[in-house]
């Protein structure tokens, strides 16, 4: 099926996705390096309209000044030469052995203090290429043993380093937002902030909260077996869904990162659907990027490589135009009305009523018949087999 993506539908990709090489902790590299550059090129041939990336996909870690400024040069002219753009940017404080134990959370208070310069040097490089969303995924900021990690201490300090990066961004009029990315687990036994709900209530303690929101990511949500969609809706009820990481996987195991719809199709679809059609009953809506965190299989081959990055989008696209199919069809709407769907958009008390006047209402209670209204089927089968229906193209 033909459909092409433009730069209109928003689509990013990180550095670090089509450009893995398929190390995983069993097995080596399956794949060579990929050249930024040319990763650049190919994704807007391929009809991205933004890359992503860490610090240490852009610029080895360690580098010196001036191979960090040819990085960065080679970067900006890609940009410039194919009118991509970079939406986010984000910092790795997992990969070197020096944040085995976390970076705003090490028990090693040098190494907090390291880790937050690291990314203090990153936000500048970000505000530079115009970025709006600054991610952190805190991969190593977690434990393995209860006896080792203060966890009221660590939160404190995650507390600490996260309204420095805040202040900092504001002192320095950058419009960057920051954006935490929850996960439960891997690479550490556990990881702090493992849910969208978790990082959500924390974010309520900092001082910088109005700037700061989530990046959740499907398959993060899914390995704690919860529902993406409904993760997501709260976070944009919130006004906190700041930026989202769109991958696949297939209930509570390993981080797959697989391809964006090859796990959970249904709840891909649904994705889609709260993404481009909002909520039945109005409300909050994502315009932010369409960013795709996932990994080309260790099977696939270079073509395979370009391969998966396209499928990320042509997956997006097909479930995009079926969710919009699917809100359109009058059975459906006829259906969301039949299940009440639009009823609990009103709010269950009248206008200007108080609980006095719910107290003062006999048909709320004496006069309910609950055996009755036990009684009622609400047809969600019904709707939700339509929605199969449109998904599998057969309406
Ligand atoms: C990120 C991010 C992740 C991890 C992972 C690294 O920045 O969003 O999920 O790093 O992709 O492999
Ligand atoms: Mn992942
Ligand atoms: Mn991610
Ligand atoms: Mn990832």
């Amino acid at each position: 099926m033909a459909v092409k993506p433009t730069k209109e539908d928003k689509f990013s990709f990180g550095l670090w996705t089509v450009g893995w090489q398929a190390r995983d902790p069993f097995g080596d590299a399956t794949r060579g390096p990929i050249d930024t550059v040319e990763a650049v090129h190919e994704l807007a041939e391929l009809g991205a309209y933004g890359i992503t990336f860490h610090d240490d996909d852009l610029i080895p870690f360690g580098a010196d000044d001036s191979v960090r400024d040819k990085a960065i040069a080679d970067y900006k002219k890609a940009l410039e030469d194919t009118g991509l753009v970079t939406p986010m940017v984000t910092t790795n404080l997992f990969t070197q052995p020096v944040f085995k134990d976390g970076g705003f959370t090490n028990n090693d208070r040098e190494i907090r203090r390291y880790a937050l310069r690291k990314v203090l040097r990153n936000v500048d490089l970000a505000a530079e290429l115009g970025a709006q969303t600054y991610v952190m995924w805190g991969g190593r900021e977690g434990a393995e043993t209860d006896s080792a990690k203060d966890i009221a201490a660590a939160l404190d300090r995650m507390r600490e380093g996260i309204d420095t990066v805040a202040a900092y961004v504001k002192d320095k009029g950058y419009g960057l937002r920051l954006a935490i990315e929850p996960k439960p687990n891997e690479p550490r036994g556990d990881i702090l902030l493992p849910t969208a709900g978790h990082a959500l209530a924390f974010i309520r303690q900092l001082e910088h909260s109005d700037i700061v929101g989530i990046n959740p990511e499907v398959g993060h949500e899914q390995m704690s077996n919860l529902n993406f969609v409904h993760g997501i809706a709260q976070a944009l009820w919130e006004g906190k869904l700041f930026h989202i990481d769109l991958n696949g996987q297939n209930g509570p195991k390993f981080d797959q990162d697989l391809i964006f719809g090859h796990g959970n199709v249904l709840n891909a679809f649904f994705t889609v659907d709260l993404l481009e059609n909002g909520f039945p009953n109005g409300g909050p809506k994502y315009d932010g990027p369409r960013h795709f965190d996932y990994k080309p299989l260790r099977t696939e081959d270079a073509t395979g490589v370009w391969r998966s990055a396209e499928a990320n989008m042509t997956t997006y696209l097909l479930l995009k135009e079926r969710a919009l199919a699917f809100r359109q069809d009058p059975e459906v709407q006829a259906a969301m009305e039949a299940s009440k769907v639009f009823e609990l958009g009103q709010p269950t008390l009248g206008e200007g009523e108080t609980y006095k006047d719910l107290l003062a209402d006999r048909s709320a209670f004496e006069d309910f018949d609950a055996v009755a209204k036990g009684a009622q089927g609400y047809g969600f089968v019904h709707l939700d087999q339509l929605a199969i229906e449109h998904l599998l193209g057969a309406r």
